[in-house]
């Protein structure tokens, strides 16, 4: 008994966390599909210790399965998502091809869950710098209110893919050995020019709109309101990529609703919030940091601290695992949530 599963993108760093949740959660899975591009089709991966050979993805693929979990890029998304439900599968589509579209729910399980009840066949999870944000922010919503958020945030390496992270380790190894190097990949592959990341910090994740903003800032700003329903929420971006492998990190500055809220309300409220671990505590030096969180699917939120003029404005700093809680993790917990809800049944 349980249900067959499809992972698209099986090969990818999201792909192979995918299968790793899959395992450690010990997902109810019948049969197992491991899907990609034709690049890396016959590529061999192991999951519970069984050897699997990864297909090339075509709309046949789908036939039987229950949930498709596609991480391939926006691309494949729109090409092969609504072939796999014709064929009666959900998909939870980790690109940010159906984000916004009205009929398909942008779910975190901690924030929206029901809103799973109304999909039509394509769910989509979040950004990653999104995900980890609501997380933290929506006790705050329900408790206080919430008016606006300003946010900064200092992004992992991993968020671009396997290949970034080995570009920003050959360019480390390079600037170390004084050697030449050409940026190849970062900060955007589809965009024209390129820059170094190892020891360096780059104002630019995904590609600019015409509002000045990066297509990544406008997904943090458009994907929150949707997932907290506030389309009234004011919200601003500034996206960061660091070289730092795994983990986002981001300042976040929020006004709530309510006079008279101290630090430590907060840290109370977040302390026994879903999905968050407090680690706030200056006199030991105790915060969140990225190489701290790697592995974990928790949310980690610390430096909360009341601004000193805005008696409604406090500042926070929120840390996750981009692969896990931004990604992989919320996609199988999207999963776990359809069971549990009885949307999906395991034969
Ligand atoms: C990054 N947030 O860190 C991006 C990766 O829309 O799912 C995830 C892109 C997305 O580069």
């Amino acid at each position: 008994k349980g249900l067959n599963i499809a992972v698209v993108g099986a090969t990818g760093a999201v792909g192979q966390q995918m299968l790793r949740t899959l395992e450690n959660r010990n997902f109810p899975i019948k049969h197992l599909t491991l899907l990609s591009s034709a690049r890396s089709a016959g590529t061999k991966v192991t999951f519970k210790g069984e050897e699997y050979v990864v297909q090339e993805a075509a709309p046949d693929s789908f036939e039987g399965i229950d949930i498709a979990l596609f991480s391939a890029g926006g691309s494949v998304s729109k090409a092969l998502a609504p072939e796999a439900v014709k064929r009666g599968a959900i998909v939870v589509d980790n690109t940010s091809a159906y984000r916004m579209d009205t009929d398909v729910p942008l779910v975190v399980p901690e924030v929206n869950e029901e809103d799973l009840r109304g999909h039509n066949g394509i769910i989509a999870n979040p950004n990653c710098s999104t995900i980890q944000m609501v997380v933290a922010l929506e006790p705050l919503r329900q408790q206080y209110g919430l008016n606006k958020v300003v946010v900064s945030t200092y992004q992992a390496v991993s968020g671009a893919g396997a290949a970034a992270v080995a570009e920003m380790k050959d360019q480390a190894r390079a600037i170390l050995n004084d050697e030449e190097f050409t940026p190849q990949i970062l900060p955007v592959g589809s965009d024209v020019k390129k820059y170094q990341i190892a020891f360096n910090a780059v104002p630019q994740i995904d590609k600019f709109q015409d509002n000045g903003f990066t297509f990544e800032e406008m997904k943090m700003v458009n994907e929150t309101k949707k997932i907290m329903h506030m389309p009234e929420l004011k919200v601003a971006a500034t996206c960061v990529r660091l070289p730092v492998e795994t983990g986002h990190s981001e300042s976040v500055y929020i006004e709530i609703d309510q006079e008279g809220v101290t630090a430590s309300d907060i840290q109370q409220l977040l302390e026994k919030a879903p999905g968050v671990v407090l680690q706030d505590n200056p006199s030991e030096q105790i915060y969140p940091m990225p190489a701290h969180s790697v592995g974990k699917n928790d949310v980690f939120v610390g430096r909360i601290r009341k601004d000193l003029d805005e008696e409604k404005g406090f500042h926070m700093w929120i840390v996750s695992d981009n692969l896990l809680k931004g990604a992989a993790w919320n996609s199988v917990q999207i999963a776990e949530s359809l069971l549990r809800m009885g949307l999906v049944e395991e034969k």
